[in-house]
């Protein structure tokens, strides 16, 4: 029996950590019906018990500090099938991905766990963070020369500095998130690794977020069109899917921080912990994480 790796890759914050953490307690608590089950599991699995036992009391699950490397395995088992899945979740920070994209290294570890990768998870937000600076977002910064039409709630500026100081200061990391995730797709693709992935599935992660009413692959078109268009021009030799994915629900808070505004006491009244979780997007059952994995591994009828 064949085993199916996939990797998962995502700039900081885009949602990893969050997806594995409310996979493992979805899959490991059975409380809801799946399309992959929880497959034979050997291993140290603490870190997937530590981060699932903190989604589930409505917490955020820690950042992954930027040296670490979460070796995740989640083993899932394709029961009509018999196939075993295995979705290397080696949990590297954002910061690991901005790094290889800043400095052109890739560290040996990271080096072969793509070489054995099939499928590829790739993770974006829709927490908005508009991470491009445009005309308008310096016209921001200098208020007097501001147009009046401009509408506030669209220009978020990403940097948390000055965006005027910003623009004399260019360091490869501050380089918009689609533009490094295009790039990094590219140098998988090209010398040392020549890895292609067979599949992407782009989860858009934080979907409660989105507009409403948005479908997730208009929401890539629109909010990321250069990493679109790349994998539009590819998709006849790599398919790729686009999902909505809330794996909290809602905002929740640090558990440092519990009184920061967030909707975790709603989130609690939901009995059921798995039924927080929404995934939208290729017909997935409502809070089913291992929709996109099944259509990863090739196994969807
Ligand atoms: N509103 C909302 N926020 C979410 C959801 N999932 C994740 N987040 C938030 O998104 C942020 C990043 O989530 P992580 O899972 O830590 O992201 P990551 O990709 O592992 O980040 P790094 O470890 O820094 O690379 C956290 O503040 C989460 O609370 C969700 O479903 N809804
Ligand atoms: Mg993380």
């Amino acid at each position: 029996m064949a085993d199916v790796q996939h990797m998962v890759m995502g700039l900081q914050s885009s949602g990893k950590t969050t997806f594995a953490a409310a996979l493992w307690y979805l899959v490991d608590s059975r409380e809801i019906d799946t399309v992959l089950s929880k497959g034979r599991h050997n291993g140290d699995f603490q870190y997937l018990e530590t981060i699932s036992s903190s989604w589930a009391a409505g917490w955020q699950v820690p950042r992954t500090s930027s040296d670490s490397l979460e070796p995740i395995r989640i083993n899932l088992l394709h029961s009509q099938s018999n196939e075993e899945i295995d979705l290397h979740f080696v949990d590297l920070s954002g910061e690991a991905f901005e790094k290889i994209f800043a400095t052109r290294m890739i560290e040996e570890k990271i080096k072969s766990l793509f070489s054995s990768m099939q499928g590829l998870l790739l993770f974006v937000t829709a927490i908005r963070k508009k991470d491009d600076l445009s005309i308008l977002d310096v016209g921001l910064a200098m208020p007097d020369e501001m147009p009046s039409e401009v509408d506030d709630d669209e220009i978020v500026p990403a940097a948390e500095s000055d965006p005027i100081q910003k623009l004399s200061e260019f360091s490869p990391s501050s380089s918009p998130q689609q533009v490094q995730l295009v790039d990094l797709l590219g140098a998988l693709a090209d010398a040392p690794l020549f890895k292609q992935p067979s599949r992407i599935a782009v989860i858009i992660s934080a979907w409660d977020k989105a507009p409403p009413q948005t479908e997730p692959e208009q929401w890539l078109k629109t909010r990321m069109p250069l990493l679109y268009q790349y994998l539009r021009n590819q998709q006849l030799e790599i398919p790729f899917r686009v999902y909505g994915v809330s794996a909290q629900g809602g905002s929740v808070p640090k558990k440092e921080q519990p009184n920061v505004p967030s909707d975790r006491a709603e989130l609690l009244k939901v009995k059921i912990a798995g039924e927080r979780i929404k995934v939208v997007g290729h017909d997935a059952a409502n809070h089913d994480l291992s929709h996109p994995i099944r259509w990863l591994s090739g196994l969807e009828s």
